[in-house]
C-alpha cells in the first residue's frame, strides 16, 4: 500500500474548511493507503500561541480527527511532538536547506509581513523544514496539499532530491546502508475540486482558524443555535436566484459548495434546486443541512471526549508505530551522513 501523511495544526477551533478541506478526505483514504494522521503541534507554536490552551486543543483536534471518522484501526493518529524524530530530522535536513530557498516561500513572506520582523521567531521561516520533515521521515508517497501547501511540498521534494544526492545510495551503500535512496520523493495528492471553504464574511477569502471574526467561520463543534446565527448573518448579495461560478458572487457560489458537500448532492442537482430560490430560503436550508451532518460528529465527539483515558491510549498507540517507521528513516539519515552510531 502507498502511504499518506497529513495533519492539522491545534492553533484553534477546527472548522468547517479544515474538515471539508482535509479531514473528511482522509477518512475516504485510510481504505485505500496506509495513513498517518496526526496532530501538528510542533508547527503551532510559529505565530504567538497561548500555552496554557495548546495541549487542549491537540486533544480536542485528536478527538475531533476520532469523531470525523478516522479509524484507528487502519490509521495512525498521533501527536507530532510525541514522535521526537520529527525535530531531529528537521536539524539534520536544515543543514542541507539554502536560506534562498527559504527567503522565496510565500506563506512566510506574507504571515512575517504582517506581524514585522521583530515579532516573528525563525520558526516561521524554517516551518517548511520541519513540514518536509513530517513528510520525509515516513517515507511518504503521497500527501494531499491545498493550493497553499504546493510551494511547501516543492520544496519537500526538492530536499529529498538534495539530500539523496549528497547523501543518498552511493556514498550510503558504501558506509554499509541498505537498501534505495534516503528517501522516497512524495507527490501532492490534489484534494476533490471545490474544496476550498471560503469565509462566511468575505467570499474572497478563506475560511480560517485564526481570522479574528468567530462569525467568518462555522466550528466543527458549534451548537445548533450558533450555527443558524451565523448562517443567518452571512455575507450575501442582490442578485435574484442563486447560481455557482459567477465571479461576482464569490459568497454565493461558496455557500453553493458547503451545502452540496455537506449534504452529498451533485453540483448539477444543487444548481437546479437552488436557481430561483431566494437567499432566506436557502440559508434556513443550508443551516438544517449543516446541523444534520455536523449532529452525528459532535455526539461522537461527546463519547469519545468522555473518556480521556481512551484517547490518551490512541495517542499513545499512533505514536508508537509512528515512531517505529520514523526511527529507521532518521537512523538511516544519521548513518548516511558520518555520524558516530549509538
Ligand atoms: N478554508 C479552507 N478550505 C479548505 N481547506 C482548508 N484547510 C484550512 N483551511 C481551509 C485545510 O486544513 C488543513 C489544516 O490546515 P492547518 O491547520 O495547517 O492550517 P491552515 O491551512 O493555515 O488552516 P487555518 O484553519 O486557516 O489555520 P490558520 O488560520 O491558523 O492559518 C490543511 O490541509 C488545509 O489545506
Amino acid at each position: 500500500k502507498k502511504r499518506v501523511v497529513s495533519g492539522v495544526q491545534p492553533t484553534g477551533s477546527i472548522h468547517l474548511g479544515n474538515y471539508l478541506g482535509a479531514i473528511k478526505n482522509w477518512v475516504s483514504l485510510q481504505d485505500t493507503y496506509e495513513t498517518l494522521f496526526f496532530i501538528v503541534d510542533l508547527h503551532a507554536i510559529t505565530l504567538p500561541y497561548d500555552a496554557p490552551q495548546l495541549s487542549k486543543t491537540t486533544r480536542s483536534t485528536a478527538a475531533i480527527y476520532l469523531a470525523c471518522g478516522v479509524d484507528t484501526s487502519k490509521a495512525s493518529v498521533f501527536v507530532q511532538s510525541h514522535v521526537r524524530a520529527h525535530v531531529e530530522l528537521m536539524w539534520l535536513l536544515s543543514s542541507v536547506t539554502p536560506l534562498g530557498w527559504l527567503n522565496k516561500m510565500i506563506q512566510f513572506k506574507e504571515k512575517s509581513r504582517k506581524a514585522g520582523d521583530e515579532n516573528v521567531g525563525v520558526a516561521l521561516l524554517t516551518y517548511p523544514v520541519l513540514m518536509a520533515s513530517d513528510i520525509l521521515l515516513y517515507q511518504s508517497d503521497l500527501v494531499p496539499v491545498g493550493d497553499d501547501q504546493k510551494q511547501h511540498l516543492e520544496l519537500t521534494r526538492e530536499l529529498a532530491e538534495r539530500i539523496n544526492y549528497l547523501y543518498g545510495r552511493k556514498k550510503w551503500k558504501k558506509m554499509g546502508g541498505r537498501g534505495g535512496s534516503l528517501f522516497k520523493v512524495p507527490e501532492p495528492l490534489i484534494p476533490p475540486a471545490g474544496a476550498r471553504v471560503m469565509s462566511l464574511t468575505d467570499g474572497l477569502s478563506k475560511m480560517s482558524k485564526s481570522a479574528p471574526s468567530d462569525q467568518s467561520r462555522i466550528n466543527l463543534l458549534d451548537p445548533k443555535d450558533v450555527i443558524v446565527n451565523k448562517v443567518k448573518r452571512c455575507k450575501t448579495d442582490s442578485f435574484p436566484g442563486l447560481e455557482f461560478d459567477n465571479l461576482e458572487r464569490p459568497e454565493c457560489n461558496n455557500l453553493l459548495s458547503i451545502y452540496q458537500l455537506v449534504t452529498g448532492k451533485t453540483k448539477e442537482e444543487v444548481a437546479q434546486e437552488c436557481r430561483e430560490m431566494n437567499w432566506g430560503t436557502f440559508k434556513t436550508n443550508l443551516a438544517d443541512a449543516l446541523i444534520d451532518h455536523l449532529h452525528p460528529i459532535q455526539m461522537r465527539y461527546e463519547e469519545i471526549t468522555s473518556d480521556p483515558a481512551y484517547l490518551d491510549r490512541i495517542l499513545s498507540d499512533g505514536a508508537m508505530r509512528a515512531a517505529e517507521i520514523a526511527d529507521i528513516t532518521l537512523n538511516n539519515v544519521y548513518q548516511a551522513m558520518g555520524f558516530l552510531a549509538r
